[in-house]
């Protein structure tokens, strides 16, 4: 256990009604007792004990202080928290006060680190405090709680014990020849090794979705020019971001605004209308940015103008929009708008009617992305949302083909090459919980979190 007390605030700076400072360490209660004016030895646990906190024989506050002892508390140490009132000034005090008193600010995440080193948690479980501290919506909320429950760790041991299992028999034979333990079958621990590739490549695969759900999906407007795309922005943003006119070409750098959908917090991007038959320059490095934010965009919102008839040039443009939206599958909404106009398009145009002018049919329009983009959120089930997990799950999935590969490649001799690379597998399934994270993972996990947490 760690021996110095660290402390921090575990509230934002700036002015509020509470604010918490945190003190943690073995002698958590002998720091607390120089500027506590309670009988700060006896504190009882968990029980909220009001009293007055003082600084160079200047009462600061009062407070009310909480004891929580070694080993049940939450970081695994003695740990102290103190509410005052939510001064800037008067938090200060307390920080000095606990800084004479000899204990020291504490790292970013040292909080979650301590948990995680007196082994209250594992790796992707202090991760997930961090992932639910930063989660602005329900679906990143839930993600990160999965996590936090454990959800990444348990389905991590069920890769790893079928592979500890393997390991621990061909070691035993390598390891005692004399006893003439025969290998497992190959062809049943070729299955085996495939059905846990399989399933590890699985789980790495909920990391498209995971990532999406933290950065939100992006809904592209496309469009030809003057369809109304900036005006419809603006209509479900509710307010003026983009400039409308009634100039074609209007928009030429894509505009990106998050919009709050449903669950989720999505960004909606503007973009410049698509047309094939234009001189201008920067009106065709928008056309391109147009194109690109489509293909990587989540869901696409084509907007016609229902006002107008559309030539067959137009419709080719139309159409290799919508097509460059499906390609991998993405959902396609084609609204028709400027509904409060008499319609001129041709009949065999279909979409939602909207008049981004007017906001007619906006709410409709809200329902249905909301309806699309619900599958992209959570139930119970446990998505990979961290660069880090990825990677790691794909180097183990690579090595578990290539333990695979070496008793394809060396019938009757694999057990060694075999075990060498179970134990890679294994050795980065376990980075993931942390069972041999190294120094600088730890510190390049921790320096992400804020002080205090
Ligand atoms: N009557 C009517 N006019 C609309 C509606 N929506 C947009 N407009 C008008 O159509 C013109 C073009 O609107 P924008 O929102 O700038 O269209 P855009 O698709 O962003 O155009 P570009 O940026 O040039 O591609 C403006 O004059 C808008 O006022 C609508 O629902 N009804
Ligand atoms: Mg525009």
């Amino acid at each position: 256990m760690n021996e110095e007390t660290i402390v921090a605030l575990a509230t934002p700076p700036g002015k509020s009604a509470l604010g918490v400072m945190r003190l943690c360490g073995k002698e958590a209660l002998k720091k607390a007792a120089g500027f506590l004016q309670t009988d700060v030895q006896n504190l009882k646990p968990r029980t909220a004990v009001l009293t007055k906190a003082v600084w160079r024989e200047n009462v600061i506050d009062e407070v009310i202080a909480l004891y929580f002892p070694k080993p049940a508390s939450p970081v695994g140490e003695d740990l102290i928290e103190i509410t005052a009132h939510g001064s800037p000034f008067i938090l200060s005090s307390l920080l000095k006060a606990a800084i004479e008193n000899g204990a020291r600010i504490a790292e970013p995440g040292e909080f979650t680190r301590r948990a995680f080193l007196n082994g209250k948690m594992d790796l992707s479980q202090a991760e997930a405090v961090c992932g639910l501290i930063l989660a602005d919506n329900q679906a990143a909320h839930r993600a990160a709680l999965n996590q936090l429950s454990g959800g990444v760790s348990e389905t991590i041991r069920q890769f790893q014990a079928p592979l500890f299992e393997m390991l621990a028999h061909i070691e035993a034979c390598l390891d005692h020849p004399e006893e003439e333990l025969p290998p497992p079958p190959e062809k049943e621990f070729l299955s085996s090794l495939q059905k846990i590739h399989a399933s590890i490549l699985d789980f790495a695969s909920t990391y498209e979705r995971g990532k999406k759900i933290l950065s939100g999906p992006k809904i592209c407007i496309a469009g030809l020019p003057n369809s109304g795309k900036s005006s419809l922005l603006n209509a479900l943003l509710g307010r003026e971001r983009a400039i409308v006119s009634e100039i074609p070409g209007t928009t030429r750098d894509t505009i990106e605004e998050p919009l709050a959908i449903g669950n989720l917090t999505s960004l909606l991007i503007d973009t410049a209308g698509i047309r094939n038959q234009t001189e201008d320059a920067v009106e065709k490095e928008g056309i391109r940015r147009s194109q690109d934010a489509l293909k990587n965009s989540d869901l696409a919102l084509i907007v016609l103008d229902r006002s107008k008839e559309i030539s067959k040039e137009e419709e080719k443009t139309i159409r290799a929009i919508a097509e460059t939206a499906r390609k991998d599958d993405k959902p396609v909404i084609f609204t028709l708008n400027k509904s409060d106009l008499p319609r001129r398009i041709d009949e065999s145009w279909e979409g939602l009617e909207i008049s981004a002018l007017l906001k007619e049919g906006i709410s409709e329009l809200r329902k249905n992305l909301s309806d699309r983009l619900a599958k992209e959120t959570p139930g119970n089930e446990v998505l990979i949302t961290s660069f880090r997990h990825h990677e790691a799950l794909l180097s183990a999935a690579a090595e578990i083909k290539a333990a695979q590969k070496s008793v394809q490649d060396n019938p009757g001799h694999w057990e060694e090459r075999a075990a060498f690379h179970l134990r890679e597998g294994l050795r980065f399934l376990g980075e993931i919980t942390g069972n041999n994270a190294g120094k600088e993972v730890l510190d390049a996990i921790f320096s992400k979190f804020c002080v205090g947490k």
